[in-house]
């Protein structure tokens, strides 16, 4: 097993991100053996949000957990992170990560998935290296993948560590581009890399722009469900905290260069997943008669123009991590959606705040202007 001591990371503000460091403090369902200091770095982009750590900080900041805003294609500022802190482990959250942002702009995908990520390999590489060139068995580099790598299955078969990457967005393919770094670091330089492959993640903290949290949002709004094309395009959902347990597993004992696929066996076309998404919201809405509530949203789902290039199926094997770490999900979809609606219901604030950009004043109260 690792040490895992001082972790670095990277996109620490964003959905996956915040549940990740949430997870290790102990605030998740599960709580891992963890005893070392967290550095989250973050450039708050549109997505992140800091404030969702509040509790964290209040609780552990100076001692355990520490902030540092900037961008990961910095290089001065990753260099000295690395130095200040002593970092043995990176996990390498940080992305621009929706597809039809990378269809209408490209290029931020490419700055942060792609150069933002090999900074952070080259500056690894650096400070980890022994003067005889080899690496200490404690440091790690786990990157943080998808599946949507892998492109898009018909309607049977499933993705594994060995199917060839086939990625059809400017996100996928800055993400394919990534991982090719990430293990080509590993087999050039021997730096140790892991590497994780997951599906589509739900739950708190989400951007209101992904599927679940979008829809869940415009039913509290009345506003209509936008369905991209027949609604038959199928995912493969997992909830955030077992993808984390996913990841911390291969932390602790994973092996060096290799691949993990991540998912929740769990397929749904959209349009299924939409009914019983708002099922779920309308039992739990304050409504006298929650059936005629959810005839009301259902009346609401609306087929909008399709996504270019939208993959039509995803679907995960993840058979590996399994047998080899003995991984296994702990959420079933329905709990998870449980979960997810009422976390949404109670956090109206989040949702407005992040969408107005609030939060990017709570960090200039907080940590001043950087
Ligand atoms: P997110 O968009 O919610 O969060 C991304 C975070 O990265 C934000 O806090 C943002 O401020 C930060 N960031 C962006 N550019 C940065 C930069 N240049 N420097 C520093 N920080 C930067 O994304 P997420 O859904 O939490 O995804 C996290 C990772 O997991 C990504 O690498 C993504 O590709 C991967 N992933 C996501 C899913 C999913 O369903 N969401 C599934 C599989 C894999
Ligand atoms: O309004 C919508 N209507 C709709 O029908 C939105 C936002 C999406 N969709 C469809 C498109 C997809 O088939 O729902 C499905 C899920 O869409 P997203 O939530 O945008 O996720 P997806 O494109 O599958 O990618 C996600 O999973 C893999 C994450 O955004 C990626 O970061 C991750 O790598």
């Amino acid at each position: 097993m690792r040490k895992l001591t001082n972790i670095l990371v990277t996109g620490g503000a964003g959905f996956i991100g915040v549940n990740f460091i949430r997870f290790l403090f102990g605030q998740g369902t599960v709580a891992p053996e963890f005893k070392g200091r967290i550095v989250n770095l973050d450039a708050i982009t549109y997505a992140g949000n800091i404030a969702s750590l509040k509790e964290i900080d209040e609780k552990f900041g100076g001692t355990r957990y520490f902030f540092e805003k900037g961008d990961i294609g910095n290089r001065a500022l990753v260099e000295a992170i690395f130095r200040k802190y002593d970092i043995d482990t990176a996990v390498h959250f940080a992305a621009e990560s929706h597809v039809d942002r990378s269809i209408l702009g490209p290029e931020a995908f490419i700055k942060t998935n792609v150069l933002g990520t090999f900074t952070l390999l080259d500056v690894a590489r650096s400070a980890w290296k022994k003067s005889d060139g080899s690496f200490g068995s404690d440091v790690l580099f786990h990157h943080v993948s998808t599946d949507e790598v892998y492109g898009s299955l018909g309607e049977t078969g499933y993705f594994t560590e060995t199917t060839a990457y086939d990625p059809r967005s400017p996100y996928s393919a800055s993400k394919a581009a990534s991982d090719h770094l990430a293990m080509a670091y590993h087999h050039t330089y021997g730096l140790p890399v892991t590497l994780s492959n997951c599906s589509n993640n739900y739950g708190p903290y989400q951007f209101p722009e992904k599927l679940i949290p979008l829809m869940i949002s415009n039913m509290l709004e009345g506003k209509p469900l936008p369905v991209y094309g027949d609604g038959k395009n199928v995912r493969d959902w997992l909830y955030v905290e077992d993808h984390n347990s996913a990841v911390w597993a291969i932390m602790e004992k994973g092996r060096a260069g290799e691949t993990y696929n991540i998912g929740g066996e769990n397929e749904w076309e959209n349009i299924r997943l939409l009914n019983e998404l708002i099922d779920v919201v309308a039992a739990k809405s304050n409504s006298d008669a929650p059936a005629a509530q959810a005839v009301a949203m259902r009346s609401t789902i609306t087929y909008v123009k399709d996504r270019p290039g939208h993959d039509r199926r995803y679907a995960i094997d993840c058979s590996k991590i399994k047998a080899e770490l003995g991984w296994k999900q702990a959420v079933s979809f329905r709990q998870g959606l449980e979960r997810t609606v009422d976390w949404y219901l109670s956090n109206k604030e989040w949702v407005n705040g992040i969408r107005s950009g609030d939060c990017r004043r709570w960090i200039e109260e907080n940590y001043g202007k950087r």
